[in-house]
């Protein structure tokens, strides 16, 4: 079952009780429920272009994003233990996790976890890796090229939805793993580089059927400042999702 998105819970607020209740109380109706948050892009929805187009963004953050966030934010209502922890933890300890929960957390924990981690290493810089992380890529993988040829080559061999990902040792080691659906190597107790979405909803509008080609493409919308962030937290034990 869907939840409202927020804004409409906010418009039904305002409408249906703007005049009956304190504002206090609005404020309430209208903020997100739960404990996880949707945090801002922090780059428009068109700043990706043409390499991932305004209305794939807008709809994948605004929409497929927001529900993991509010699908999740109300399974742990009833769990407010499991809702206090980290969600790289939840992940983590997903076995132990009560029954009732640990489809919801896989799903909709992996897809906010996922996407969070997405959205961060994108952007419009244009830098090219360099200093340790550059170093750490010709050391694993024998150069960029040769990353993205393996990435690329494992995001199409990816049947159905999923993702591709490099992973990172806290000593820096880089490794490439894909996993299906909203699955993560957070669940194995792993940290992620980075990772691309091969679910269709992520490229259809612009690329249709062409996953090779929008796997190609996404190398242009990465910015390696912010992966190079992700480098270094993740060998200070700082890197959490
Ligand atoms: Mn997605």
């Amino acid at each position: 079952m869907r939840k409202p998105s927020r804004r409409k819970v906010v418009a039904g607020g305002v409408g249906l009780l703007g005049n009956l209740l304190p504002p206090n109380v609005i404020a309430q109706v209208a903020a997100p429920a739960g404990p996880l948050k949707l945090a801002p892009l922090g780059y428009a929805f068109n700043a990706l272009q043409p390499h991932i187009d305004a209305e794939t963004m807008e709809i994948h953050y605004s929409r497929h994003h927001a529900a993991y966030v509010n699908n999740l934010n109300a399974a742990l209502y009833d769990f407010p233990r499991v809702a206090a922890m980290p969600l790289e933890q939840m992940l983590a300890r997903i076995a132990e996790l009560p029954d009732g929960l640990k489809a919801t957390v896989r799903n909709n924990g992996g897809g906010h976890a996922n996407h969070t981690m997405f959205w961060q290493v994108m952007g419009t810089t244009g830098a090219q890796p360099s200093g340790d992380i550059a170093a750490a890529i010709k050391r694993d993988f024998g150069g960029l090229d040769k990353l993205r040829a393996e990435f690329d080559a494992a995001g199409t061999r990816l049947f159905g939805s999923g993702w591709v990902f490099v992973t990172v040792t806290a000593e820096g080691k880089l490794a490439i793993t894909s996993r299906p659906n909203q699955d993560t190597p957070l669940m194995d107790g792993q940290r992620v580089l980075f990772g691309n979405d091969v679910w269709e909803h992520a490229y259809y509008v612009t690329y249709q059927n062409r996953r090779a080609d929008y796997l190609k493409a996404w190398w242009n919308a990465i910015d390696w400042v912010k992966v190079s962030g992700r480098y270094a937290a993740a060998k200070s034990g700082a890197l959490a999702i």
